[in-house]
């Protein structure tokens, strides 16, 4: 019988029930075979592999739609008789269904069944007819959102498409602008609208007045020159610093109130005067601007924030100016204090940032009762200490800002859980970065989360994710496939939509990546670092020596360990912290394997510090591996390993040096969440190989602006490389080619500085959106209050408190 013909409105149980009909003997074989596995849970190459053993590419049954059903399967749960598959139909869409590999019956299952199936797993039959289960989809079915995969990640312009067709159908929801404008104030001095104006019709009457009295003054007229007698009719500052700003501004106004539309009110929302304070979460790891980098817990957050914050000062101060504003902005990044700083600035209480004129650095200590913690802890045990620590940071902050923000940001789990303790206390428009989410870094940390949680806690971690993502007024993310994966993989934030730990809680919908709360805004790198190894009288030739020094000296010691015996070869890069799963020593073991390889290049790692003992376990653990194939393979002569380097300025030349020497960049990471590295070498024309688990499958165009590597392939990896350098040598343009399309790729798509002025629009749109809609945050607010006191409490109790020497 011939297979019917599906459509993408075939759901899989249709595809499953057809095959079952058509090919039913080699369906079978392949569910035998799954089965086969006992009881666990099989990953997609697995259940590829079933399906391979039982059909070749020439026979027919290869393009059936059992395959289709196969290649969708993110997970399969295996409980003889039955295996339940979770299949991903795309993006941020599922479906659920087991079959019966014995009696040939299949099942649709919804989304709790799924779950309690793979909690079965675990937990053997349990017939306990309550788990707790969250679900957050309630509080936001009520609101329309986008259903096309290509609007994951443009929540912004979603939500004014939104705001404006509504605006359009119900003039009464006019009101909230109006009201939303009059309520905008600075320490006590109102702007844009005073209490002259008290309904819409008076706002369109004063706008044409305004806008008439301009057009009779010249274009640069300033403000002040008109302030008096605008403020007589109504109108504060805040609409512009010149006549043409203002009569644009108004104009805007004037048109939205006629004949709202998306564009506009983007580009109006954008440009009110709303944020002045901003307060940025970053709780763990060293947070310091020199003598920190590749430090445990220390890397690219700490490089995001550094470079953000002079980039958003910046845009604010521009803005705050075109508004015709006198407000000096204040940004503040919050951290912890470490009375024990090891030679760095981290025990200093307040630090200004490099290269900004109004922020710095805010830093408060961890305590509990029995005082303050002196020392540096894992970021994994940060939870104990959360809540008294927010507690602490809005005194701190109030005091120094002598205001409330206008603006939280959180960064990585235990920043954005802050934030949105601290955003709910003040009522301030909350934004959130995850940097990295954990539970995509460690497979199956959901389900078997009892066996991480000594090491990791992620029981706390997870929920106080769950808590900061659904708190929140925005995310930020760098890449698409940070929500929503990509055609094959699973996003970071699509991982948490439908997940079970089990003996805690079942969530049934955690986030929807459909969000229009989601956004991407991909940060860059800080051009005044990372440039081409082109620019000649830009290039540090001071620095030359140093870095010689550092890669080819015959001196072995703390710093740097094997010496390069050939200096003419190129040179393969790679520079990390030493976790796992950067997999710094997995690429040092395809090197040592590889003898063209090791006659083609040599290579050169930076990562772990040897100056100290590490007190960070997974590094301890990469470093005696590090040792352990530097004898095995005899590398030295072809390898150098040099300590984590901390100074930036050195770096960027670093990666410059490296381009002269035709070399290249690697990153093996098993998962990389973002990948600034990964900027910064292709920033300097460095061709880059980086691995396709994560943000750098989005940063660089394979085969153009540098190549996509599979850290779970080693083999192919080397000979990827192998065929670039063979290929480089004998024709030199094809390196050319590559560093040129690296760079374009970055000056093109990673800028601060397009970066700064999205955020504060999104700030502007957010913000606004949370005074329209306030009724229906309040009820998930009370629900994540409900959340936070009976469960996050306890689990972050559970966590050891660190005990100072
Ligand atoms: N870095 C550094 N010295 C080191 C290791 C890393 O300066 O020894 C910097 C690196 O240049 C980059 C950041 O730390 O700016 C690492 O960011 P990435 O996003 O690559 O990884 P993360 O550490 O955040 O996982
Ligand atoms: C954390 C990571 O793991 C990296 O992949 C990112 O680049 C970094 O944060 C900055 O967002």
């Amino acid at each position: 019988m011939a297979e019917k013909v599906f459509t993408r409105s075939h759901s899989f149980r249709e595809r499953l029930d057809s095959t079952l009909a058509s090919r039913r003997n080699e369906t079978l074989k392949v569910l035998a075979r799954i089965e086969s596995h006992g009881k666990g849970i099989l990953k997609p190459h697995q259940l590829m592999d079933a399906f391979n053993a039982v059909c070749t590419e020439d026979s027919e049954f290869y393009d059936s739609s059992f395959r289709e059903v196969l290649k969708s399967t993110q997970e399969a749960i295996v409980l003889p008789p039955w295996v339940a598959f979770s299949i991903r139909l795309r993006p941020g869409v599922w479906e659920y269904i087991k079959v019966d590999v014995n009696a040939l019956v299949i099942e649709e299952l919804s989304v709790p069944e799924y779950l309690h199936l793979k909690e079965e797993l675990v937990d053997g039959s349990s017939h306990d007819n309550f788990v707790l289960e969250l679900d957050f989809k309630p509080f936001t079915a009520s609101f329309p959102r986008p259903t096309l995969t290509k609007s994951i990640g443009n929540g912004v312009e979603f939500l004014n498409r939104h705001l404006s067709a509504k605006m359009f159908h119900d003039k009464n929801t006019m009101n909230p602008l109006l009201d939303f404008l009059r309520t905008h104030a600075h320490k006590g001095k109102t702007m844009m609208l005073n209490d002259r104006i008290q309904n819409l019709k008076a706002l369109q009457s004063v706008l044409r007045k305004s806008s008439e009295y301009l057009s009779t003054l010249d274009a640069t007229t300033p403000y002040s020159e008109f302030e008096h007698k605008f403020q007589e009719i109504g109108l504060e500052r805040g609409w512009g610093d010149k006549a043409e700003g203002v009569v644009e501004m108004i104009h805007m106004l004037l048109d939205l109130l006629e004949a709202p539309d998306a564009s506009t009110l983007q580009k109006f929302l954008g440009r009110i005067p709303m944020v002045f304070n901003v307060v940025i979460l970053s709780p763990h790891g060293y947070f310091a601007q020199e003598n920190v980098l590749g430090y445990p817990d220390t890397g690219g957050q700490i490089v995001y924030i550094l470079d953000q914050v002079p980039a958003l000062e910046r845009e604010m101060l521009k803005r705050i100016k075109e508004q015709g504003l006198d407000i000096v902005p204040r940004i503040l990044i919050v951290t912890r204090l470490l009375p024990d700083a090891v030679g760095t600035t981290c025990g200093q209480r307040l630090e200004k940032v490099f290269g900004a004129e109004h922020s710095h650095i805010l830093r408060v200590p961890f305590r509990n009762e029995k005082g303050i913690l002196r020392k540096w802890i894992s970021r994994f045990e940060v939870w104990p200490y959360i809540e008294n620590f927010t507690e602490d940071v809005a005194k701190e902050v109030t005091a120094e800002l002598q205001a409330k923000p206008d603006l939280i940001i959180g960064n990585y789990s235990d920043g954005n859980l802050v934030a949105s303790l601290l955003a709910h206390k003040l009522g301030v428009t909350q934004c959130t970065i995850a940097h990295a989410l954990e539970k995509t870094k460690y497979p199956d940390s959901d389900i078997y989360w009892k066996n991480f949680d000594e090491k990791y806690h992620f029981s706390s971690q997870f929920t106080a994710d769950l808590i900061a993502m659904n708190h929140t007024d925005f995310i930020i993310t760098s890449t698409f496939q940070e929500i929503a994966g990509s055609k094959d993989t699973v996003g970071q934030y699509e991982s948490h939509t439908a997940f079970t730990m089990p003996g805690l809680y079942r969530v049934v919908h955690g986030i929807d990546v459909f969000d229009p709360k989601f956004n991407i805004v991909s940060p860059g790198a800080d051009m005044g670092i990372y440039y081409s190894y082109t620019e000649k009288e830009k290039r540090l030739t001071s620095l030359h020596p140093e870095i010689d020094d550092l890669l080819f000296s015959s001196v072995e010691n703390e710093e740097h360990l094997c010496v390069l015996k050939d200096k003419n070869k190129p040179i393969l890069f790679t520079m990390a912290r030493l976790d796992n799963v950067k997999n710094l020593t997995g690429l040092v073991e395809w090197y040592a394997k590889n003898d063209r390889l090791r006659e083609l290049v040599n290579l050169v790692v930076v990562g772990g510090d040897r100056r100290k003992e590490s007190k960070d376990l997974e590094e301890q653990a990469q470093m005696k591996k590090m040792y352990d194939l530097i004898e095995e393979y005899k590398l030295n002569g072809q390898f150098r390993w040099i300590s984590s380097q901390m100074n930036r300025v050195r770096n960027g030349e670093l990666y410059r040096v490296i381009a002269d020497t035709r070399g290249a960049f690697i990153q093996p990471a098993f998962y990389e969440a973002f990948g600034l590295t990964v900027v910064e070498a292709m920033a300097c024309g460095l061709p880059t190989f980086a691995t396709l688990h994560g943000g750098p499958a989005e940063i660089i165009v394979h085969g153009k602006s540098g190549f996509h590597i599979d850290p779970y392939h080693g083999d192919q990896v080397t000979e990827l490389l192998v065929k670039f350098f063979e290929k480089t040598k004998a024709d030199p343009s094809h390196w050319d080619a590559i560093s040129k399309g690296s760079e374009q790729r970055i000056q093109e798509k990673y800028t601060w500085q397009i970066y700064s002025d999205r955020l504060l629009t999104l700030a502007g749109v957010y913000g606004f959106w949370k005074h329209v809609s306030k009724l229906d945050r309040l009820e998930i607010r009370r629900y994540l209050e409900m959340f936070f006191a009976l469960k996050y409490r306890n689990l972050a109790e559970s966590v050891p408190l660190a005990v100072d020497e």
